[in-house]
This record gives C-alpha cells, sequence and structure tokens, in this order.
C-alpha cells in the first residue's frame, strides 16, 4: 500500500474539504518539457489552479517517499535529474529510494487516489501507441484512468499515438470521455484529431455529475480539452514532423517510455520551438478547467454524488 506524504498546504486543504487539483512531474521536468520551459509551466499551472479557487498538489517521488504537494523549496528538484515514474514504478522508486521520481499520468492518478483528490490535470495522456499491434505498447495511463476514480483534465493525447485506438481502449475499459464544449477528440497541439468524442459537456457542474453517476467506484472519467485557439499549431506541419521522428525512433532502436521524450525534443526543433508556448498554454489551460472541476465537485462527497442536508 502507497501512503503518500502531504505538505502542509495540501494537507489542511483535503481536510478542510477545499478543491484541489493533483499535476504530475513528468511534464515539468526535462522529460516532458525543456528547461526553462518546465519551470514556466510549472508556475502558470500552479498559479492557474490558485486562480480558479483550487488548491494543487504536485506528485513525485522524492527520496523514496511518494509526495502528493511539495513545498516551495522541494520544487527544483523537478528540473534536475529525473527518472520516469508510471504506476508500476511507483513501488520500486520508493523501495530502492529513489532521489528523484517524475510521475506520469498513471501514477499521479494512483496517487491522488490514495489520498482522495479527484481531479488531475495535464498537457496531454499516453495512450496507444501506433504499430500496439506489434509493440503492444499501450501506455499504462489508459489502465490508470480505468481504475482510479479521478478526473483528468488533457488536451487529449500526441497525434503520434493510435488516437482511434486510443479512444477504442478508453471505450473498452468503460472510461466516460467528455470533450469540453467540443465534439471532437482533441490531438494536443491542435484541437481535433478528426475523431469524434462520445459525449460533449459545457459545465464543470456536468462533469462533477458524470463523476458522480458512474456505475463502477473505481473508474476515471476524461475531460478532452482542446488547445486555445490562439496557440494552436498547424496541422498538416506537425504531421510531416511527426512520421520523420517515428521512423528515426524506429531505426535508433529507441522504443518503450523513451518515445514520448524523444519525439517531444524532435518536435520543438522542427516547429522552431513553437510547440512550447503552445504547450504551455494548453497545460496552463487544462489547470483552470481542472480547478473549476475541482470547486464543482466541492460539496460533494468528494467523488461526484450530491451530499444532502
Ligand atoms: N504527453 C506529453 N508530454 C508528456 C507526457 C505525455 O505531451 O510529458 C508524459 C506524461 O507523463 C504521460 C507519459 O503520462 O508521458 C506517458 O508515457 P508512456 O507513453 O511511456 O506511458
Ligand atoms: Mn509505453
Amino acid at each position: 500500500m502507497i501512503t503518500p506524504r502531504l505538505s502542509e498546504e495540501v494537507s489542511v486543504a483535503i481536510a478542510e474539504g477545499r478543491a484541489v487539483v493533483a499535476l504530475e512531474s513528468t511534464i515539468f521536468s526535462t522529460l516532458g518539457l525543456p528547461a526553462p520551459a518546465n519551470a514556466e509551466a510549472l508556475e502558470r499551472c500552479t498559479t492557474a489552479v490558485r486562480t480558479a479557487g483550487a488548491v494543487p498538489a504536485v506528485t513525485a517521488i522524492i527520496n523514496g517517499e511518494a509526495r502528493v504537494g511539495l513545498d516551495d523549496h522541494e520544487t527544483d528538484l523537478i528540473f534536475g535529474e529525473a527518472r520516469k515514474v508510471a504506476e508500476r514504478d511507483l513501488a520500486v522508486a520508493i523501495a530502492q529510494g529513489w532521489a528523484f521520481g517524475a510521475t506520469t499520468v498513471s501514477a499521479s492518478l494512483a496517487l491522488a487516489h490514495a489520498v482522495g483528490i479527484s481531479v488531475f490535470a495535464t498537457g496531454g495522456i499516453g495512450g496507444v501507441h501506433r504499430g500496439a499491434e506489434i509493440t503492444g505498447d499501450i501506455s499504462a495511463d489508459l489502465d490508470a484512468l480505468a481504475h482510479h476514480p479521478v478526473v483528468t483534465v488533457c488536451a487529449g493525447a500526441k497525434a503520434f499515438l493510435d488516437l482511434a485506438r486510443t479512444l477504442e481502449y478508453l471505450e473498452t475499459v468503460g472510461v466516460p470521455v467528455l470533450g469540453w464544449r467540443h465534439d471532437d477528440f482533441p490531438a494536443f497541439y491542435t484541437r481535433s484529431s478528426g475523431l469524434s468524442v462520445p459525449h460533449r459537456v459545457e459545465t464543470a457542474a456536468e462533469v462533477a455529475a458524470v463523476l458522480g453517476a458512474r456505475s463502477r467506484p473505481d473508474t476515471g472519467v476524461l475531460v478532452a480539452v482542446p488547445i486555445p485557439e490562439a496557440a494552436a499549431l498547424d496541422a498538416t506541419h506537425l504531421d510531416a514532423v511527426l512520421e520523420g521522428a517515428l521512423q528515426e525512433c524506429a531505426a535508433a532502436g529507441i522504443t518503450g517510455a523513451a518515445i514520448t521524450p524523444f519525439v517531444l525534443g524532435r518536435i520543438a526543433v522542427a516547429t522552431d520551438g513553437r510547440s512550447l508556448p503552445a504547450n504551455l498554454a494548453l497545460a496552463e489551460h487544462n489547470a483552470a478547467i481542472a480547478g473549476e472541476i475541482a470547486l464543482a465537485i466541492q460539496g460533494t462527497d468528494n467523488y461526484g454524488s450530491p451530499i444532502f442536508p
């Protein structure tokens, strides 16, 4: 069993029933974004959560301890040497006392669940990789979405994944996918993947109501928020870059968990760095909406069901 340590602020917020939004640390490490964009992302996401009226809770492994909520003096650790920690790696990172483990979506959902936080914000989730029928590479994020009762707010998944299969997988494992004021599943840097979301929502209250009405108490909800219009990138150019980067991966024998950081680096170069402001804008926007949803869930039993006096 994992019993994460809470920061003082997060501990008080949870005890008082205040709105809390969990954040992963991989996106803020150099595995997710190059310096100094990673530090800017952390600052903007935590500020967006606070502006919405909620408390941000960054998850990480620090000195072998699972943590939810970091103190200001600890956030620098995120920017140093990071090892990626998916949900299954939590046990290893704790048992071996890793100095710093950067949590992915799956690890963050596990930690949020363990402490009763029901909203989580990120940039993009992992998904079914292209060619998964050969490699079997399906992100642990999808299984975690199905097994932790947390609302995940994301800008969809990266276009270098197989987005159609990703949506199929989420259907199979019973995760409701909600388009935030949008009919299409977004593709991270672009507002549409060309695939429809099964359902559309207009308000945070609707998301809270969906969370409260699930038949499986341990299943999460995915809210897909398109990148703000002004920050979106050109889809055609991006497709060509992705193709090239994936071929490079295959040629260089880059597989598994190393694919995402590699492809992200290639996209940054090929878009002359324009992928970075796009990434920051969508992560900040997601954090703000997650804050709104956390507020809407406040006043319920924390899992969306109304509390009647
Ligand atoms: N998508 C991004 N940036 C990221 C990630 C995904 O745009 O940094 C990270 C997240 O932490 C996500 C993880 O949970 O990659 C998925 O990795 P994998 O495909 O190895 O499961
Ligand atoms: Mn993988």
